[in-house]
């Protein structure tokens, strides 16, 4: 006989719909997004119940038929069990435990009644209101411990009567709260608490990093995100390829397709495949591949083709619309996988065998023309084609130009319309864009005309060690398929010599961008000086040095303070952690990251890495980038390199649990 299941639905105050979405912060949604992530840890664990979470406002119909309208809705079974304020936990486990028949868990109940208050505190107490599954309340925790502050905790996950003091003091049911007589903050604001519990103010690189800290994964609610997931990929697909997102990017980005791929290689190989070809597709005569590929049936871009004049290089291919800037080429790395992951062999060598004279001609055309000195560094032309568009290391290159264009005004209105204010560059920065694309398609993408006189021209270090590693993934397809693996090891081993010549900064311990026009190093402290440690193209001396930079340096590596690494060094003072690329948490570079310090023998920071990549979607779905310090989700929503990349970790974090439990059971039997 089947045993019997309980659905529980968490509709939460989040989402959009149309031309609307939801920004602000639902701390009854938190709390019950907190309360059961505790039940499924604990009491429902193991009985057959599933938690599934939804964005309320991309479903606001579906509780509102039940009788649901105001979130946080949670229906047990599809009927509504509460709605609007936290769910009483006690009754919740009892309703739970009818459906399920099970007495054992009806006297689990218990556990979860009122706690008594505490007894009456001194005015310097510090008393903390929160929860142990709320991500937020652990990091606040662990940072008062790290400080040896003492405190008393309250889990208003656990006892209505330390919700009621939390409404009664704060207004609020927002967690985590620290309490000291009638003062109290919200969140975990470190500069904050430092001033409430009377420490010495911080903004000093951290070192008390817990490598052991990891956040609590939940197995099913990572299966529900893992189909969401999924669906994500599958509704942003339009004309059989998948958009970047629906609204903002509404065709095939470069490096995008790469990440997509990936996590289609978990669940539909053939999709993966197409995404690749589609993109190849565009690839010009001369090996370049575009960083965007129109679909003249999606919606309006800008810039669109008309802007981008592509045709003018007269190396686009019949019957395709492209920009003419490449992108990161993250294809090889990205693909390789299907050796493992496509449980068709033979379909994956076809596969292979296909894409590799692309994939070469691709790495060919960046050393046939954009390494004009045969150095072994490529050369970017645009914010844009380093896929870091505003990172702050562009500042100083784009400095130099002072040209306006008529393009800002559109540009500006595009970014109004689909996107949050503060969240993208800047009027005077969009000028500076446009101006170079005019500067390319003059030049009819006449490279080397443009490398003698082009105002912006860097040698990123992100750009140069993804190609890096990409050439030695290339090496492995080219075994696999029966061409020459050689030339692509002699390159990959190339590039990382220049690296470790021309890009290391000994003074700081790491590498650095080059500014090819100004002829010196760009020294910001960006995470992206990092990257070499994915690529495995760090010289053996320089490995251990970068990652004990990356350790003490302000980028919260295993720290409470944050929900996983941010993309510019937090103590720096224009680091801003809404700003795009100067300060969010993405999870491409997190990926990246998580890959080089396992490479380097650091697995408790790659896990702690991936951990809170993982509880990031599960937890807020899939953004294009994340607050570092609250972890909410910024930019597009839906965002497929997002949703890709969480497969790819969620795969993994599967596999290795899998083999622990396979290896406790060989511990046990020995
Ligand atoms: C962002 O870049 C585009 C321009 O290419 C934009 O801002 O309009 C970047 O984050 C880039 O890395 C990404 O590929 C693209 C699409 O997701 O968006």
């Amino acid at each position: 006989m089947k045993s019997p299941t309980v659905h529980l639905t968490l509709y939460r105050h989040a989402g959009t719909f149309l031309f609307l979405k939801i920004r602000k912060r639902c701390e009854a949604c938190d709390l019950t997004y907190v309360v059961l992530s505790r039940l499924m840890a604990e009491a429902f664990q193991g009985r057959g119940v599933t938690l599934t979470i939804k964005p309320w406002l991309n479903n606001w119909w579906k509780p509102l038929w039940r009788g649901g309208w105001h979130a946080p809705i949670l229906l047990v079974n599809g009927t509504v069990f509460s709605q609007g304020v936290a769910p009483d936990v006690p009754g919740l486990i009892r309703l739970v435990a009818s459906h399920l028949n099970d007495a054992d868990l009806t006297a689990r109940a218990g556990d979860y009644s009122s706690q008594p208050r505490p007894l009456a505190l001194s005015a310097e107490a510090i008393v903390v209101y929160g929860s142990p599954a709320c991500p937020h309340c652990t990091r606040l925790i662990l940072y008062l411990e790290a400080n040896d502050v003492a405190f008393v905790l309250r889990d208003v996950s656990s006892s209505a009567m330390a919700r009621e003091e939390l409404k009664d003091s704060t207004g609020s049911l927002q967690i985590p709260v620290l309490r000291k007589g009638d003062q109290w903050i919200s969140g975990m604001d470190r500069h904050a608490v430092r001033e409430l519990a009377n420490l010495e103010s911080d903004c000093e690189p951290s070192t008390a990093a817990d490598s052991e800290y990891r956040p609590l994964i939940v197995a099913d609610q990572l299966a529900t995100t893992v189909e969401q997931a999924k669906r994500v990929l599958r509704e942003n697909q339009f004309d059989g390829q998948t958009r970047a997102s629906r609204r903002l990017y509404p065709h095939q980005w470069n490096w995008d397709t790469g990440f997509i791929a990936r996590g289609y290689l978990h669940f539909d190989a053939e999709q993966a495949y197409r995404e690749i070809r589609s993109l190849f597709r565009a690839q010009w005569s001369d090996g370049f591949l575009p960083h965007i590929v129109f679909n003249p049936n999606a919606q309006d871009h800008f810039p669109g083709p008309e802007y981008w004049q592509a045709d003018r290089s007269g190396r686009v291919p019949a019957d395709v619309s492209t920009s003419g800037i490449s992108q990161p080429p993250v294809h090889a790395t990205m693909i390789v996988a299907a050796l493992d992951l496509d449980p068709d062999k033979d379909r994956a060598l076809r596969f292979l065998n296909e894409i590799y004279p692309k994939l070469k001609a691709l790495h060919d055309f960046f050393f046939t023309h954009r390494d004009p000195r045969g150095e072994g560094l490529v050369t970017a032309v645009h914010p844009w084609e380093t896929g870091i568009d505003n990172a702050p290391l562009w500042d100083e290159p784009l400095s130099r130009i002072t040209s306006t264009s008529s393009w800002s005004r559109d540009m500006q209105r595009r970014y109004d319309e689909l996107a949050q204010h503060g969240e993208r560059p800047p009027r005077t920065y969009i000028a500076k864009y446009s101006f170079l694309v005019e500067n390319l398609f003059r030049h009819d993408y006449d490279w080397q005309a443009i490398l003698s006189r082009h105002p912006f021209q860097v040698q990123d270090i992100l750009f140069n060690a993804i190609l890096c590693r990409a050439e030695r993934d290339l090496a492995t397809i080219a075994a696999a398929v029966g061409a020459d693996s050689a030339p692509h090891i002699e390159r990959a081993v190339r590039i990382a010599r220049a690296m470790n010549a021309k890009l290391w900064n000994p003074d700081a311990d790491t590498y650095d961008s080059y500014d090819v026009v100004a002829d010196r190093h760009l020294r910001r402290e960006t995470i992206f000086s990092y990257i070499p440690l994915y690529a495995g193209c760090c010289d053996a001396d320089k490995s251990a040095p970068v990652v004990n930079r990356l350790r003490v340096r302000c980028f919260c590596l295993a720290d409470h303070n944050c929900v996983a690494v941010p993309s510019y060094d937090m103590c720096q003072a224009d680091f801003d952690g809404e700003f795009y690329w100067r300060g969010p948490v993405w999870f491409n570079i997190n990926w990246f990251l998580a890959k080089g310090l396992r490479r380097h023998d650091q697995p408790e920071l790659a896990d702690w890495i991936e951990h809170s990549l993982l509880q990031l979607a599960i937890r807020d779905g899939f953004y294009e980038y994340y607050s570092p310090e609250t972890g909410s989700g910024l930019g597009a929503s839906d965002f497929s390199w997002t949703a890709a990349l969480f497969l790819d970790l969620a795969a993994n974090w599967q596999t290795s649990r899998d083999s622990n439990d396979h290896e406790s059971k060989e511990d046990h039997i020995a």
